[in-house]
């Protein structure tokens, strides 16, 4: 009877294995992305002037698990032919890279352009378009230069302006060559992680304050700079421009219990929901949940008013329905476990507000804390996004693995076909419109404050050498073959030795 019973349970698992989708649907492009200041380098070469990452990591280099800065980084200042060539190596359709504002913009405004800056984009357009690379380019990932933040940073509503500034110069000298735009790239971590901690440049750390001035602010500058985009160069330029928000998908660890249930829906909201509700709802603003724990946490601490400042009927209407596309960066899920105060949130802060207790253990590991294997989590969050932002458009503008750095890792190779299995479930399966994937990461770079110790690129980059050669990885082949075929690769090759058929 038993053996009976595991003969049975191994065909369901052997049929469900070979019915999983494997090929891409037509249309479906593929990419990889990076950011200026994780790769550049050059920080203080031809006018860029000095970013929040250039100030935190020289000014208190200890933050820096490993103490590396990007000072040098990948180099790619110099060497970006070499990344060209492995964007063409690797067969992508686009790469998506980020502008670095310093570097446009030496004093953060609009009073001086520097020409080096506009040259160095332009040499890297051209040549990608003398490989038929598109263009994914992110106005912001995370470098404010030092001047803006001196004036207060995200905080200060003046940024506004200073947004639509730079923005406006990068869609006047790019806006040819650049078809796809991102405003942002995850504003929680820049708001949450930079004004209301200190994990990321500036590390403000105005808990439960600083971090809702910061989204008020960033929400209307986003909205600003697709107004400009959609109402002065669109006509020209036929573009599109979206935002791309970062998930932790929060599940609940026990689905049969309706509290967790209702939490995991709570904490999603304040994560992902923040940000996108009042963009991608037709109803707008913040998410209901949010605005009522925020009052009701003030209220207990004895504030006359909420920490979270809601938007009028003007930003409300004026932020809506600002992005062509749903970017969605998407790494890892954690679990609810019950209500209450999360033994790390500080007092007050965003973690407290949402009153819930997670915890990480679940899934498989990688070489960041924060990182556990959960694909199942990947396509749950798609098929809620569906259902809650009115069935958008989506493409994946972030995913990928972190290991110690080796160029056997079947870890990264594991972890993207599982992930891009998600994908495929929920586009046949539900119906969830995913357009497009991107890769995190072309290779390995100043992975923030984790420094080079956490790596997530195809190509090995040897740091400790000056010409910071570049190796491409097993996942690097892994990738190729996927993106020639347009279908998940079956090799054993790709399998860690253990995982192989005989
Ligand atoms: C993305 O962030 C970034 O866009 C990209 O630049 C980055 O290189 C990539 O992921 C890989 O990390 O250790 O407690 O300080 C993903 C979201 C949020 C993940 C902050 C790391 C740090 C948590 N990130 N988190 S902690």
């Amino acid at each position: 009877m038993a053996s009976s019973i595991t003969i049975l349970a191994a065909i369901l698992v052997l049929s469900h294995t070979c019915q999983a989708y494997t090929k891409f649907p037509d249309g479906f492009t593929f990419g990889v992305a990076t950011a200026a200041h994780q790769i550049e380098g050059a920080w203080d070469v031809n006018g860029k002037s000095e970013n929040v990452w250039d100030h935190l990591t020289h000014t208190k280099p200890w933050m820096v698990a490993d103490f590396t800065n990007g000072d040098i980084a990948c180099d790619s200042y110099n060497r970006y032919q070499e990344d060209v060539d492995e964007l063409d190596y690797l067969g992508v359709d686009f790469y998506r890279f980020s502008l670095s504002w310093s570097r446009i913009l030496p004093t953060g405004r609009i009073d001086q352009i520097n020409p080096d800056g506009i040259r160095y984009y332009n040499d890297l357009l051209d040549a990608l378009a003398a490989k038929n690379i598109e263009p994914l380019v992110t106005l912001f990932h995370w470098d404010l230069p030092q001047s803006l933040q001196d004036l207060g940073g995200w905080a200060n509503p003046k940024m506004v302006d200073y947004f639509r500034g730079y923005a406006d110069v990068c869609f006047r000298e790019f806006g040819d060559k650049i078809k796809s735009w991102i405003t942002f790239n995850e504003p929680y971590e820049i708001c949450e992680d930079a004004y209301g901690d200190e994990k990321k440049a500036p590390a403000i750390d105005s808990h439960g304050v600083g971090n809702y001035l910061c989204s008020d602010t960033l929400l209307k500058a986003h909205a600003e700079a697709y107004h400009l985009y959609d109402e002065t160069y669109r006509p020209t330029q036929n573009g599109k421009i979206m935002i791309s928000i970062n998930s932790i998908w929060y599940e609940p660890k026990d689905p049969e219990n309706a509290q967790q249930v209702t939490l995991a829906e709570t904490a999603n909201q304040f994560k992902f929901g923040w940000f996108a509700h009042p963009i991608f709802t037709d109803k707008g603003g913040y998410p209901e949940v949010m605005v009522a724990n925020v009052a009701a946490q003030s209220e207990g601490e004895g504030l006359a008013r909420s920490r979270l400042e809601q938007f009028d009927d003007y930003w409300i209407e004026r932020i809506k329905g600002t992005s062509d596309f749903l970017g969605i960066n998407h790494y890892t899920t954690f679990l609810v476990t019950g209500p209450g105060v999360d033994p790390t949130a500080k007092s007050p802060s965003w973690l407290k507000d949402i009153g819930a207790v997670t915890t990480m253990e679940v899934g498989g590991d990688s070489a960041s804390e924060w990182l556990r294997v959960v694909p199942s989590g990947f396509a749950n969050l798609l098929r809620w996004c569906k259902k809650s932002y009115n069935d958008p458009l989506i493409y994946i503008t972030e995913n990928g693995f972190s290991d110690r750095g080796t160029l056997e890792d079947y870890g990264r190779i594991s972890y993207y076909n599982d992930y891009l299995s998600a994908i495929l479930d929920v586009i046949n399966d539900d119906d969830v419109k995913v357009l497009g994937y991107t890769a995190w990461t072309l290779m390995d770079n100043f992975e923030w404050r984790a420094g080079f110790s956490e790596r997530f690129g195809f190509y090995y980059v040897n740091i400790t050498d000056p010409a910071r050669p570049r190796t491409p990885k097993l996942s690097a082949e892994y990738y190729k073959q996927l993106i020639a075929n347009r279908e998940l690769p079956q090799d054993d090759k790709f399998k860690a030795p253990s995982a192989r058929r005989q």
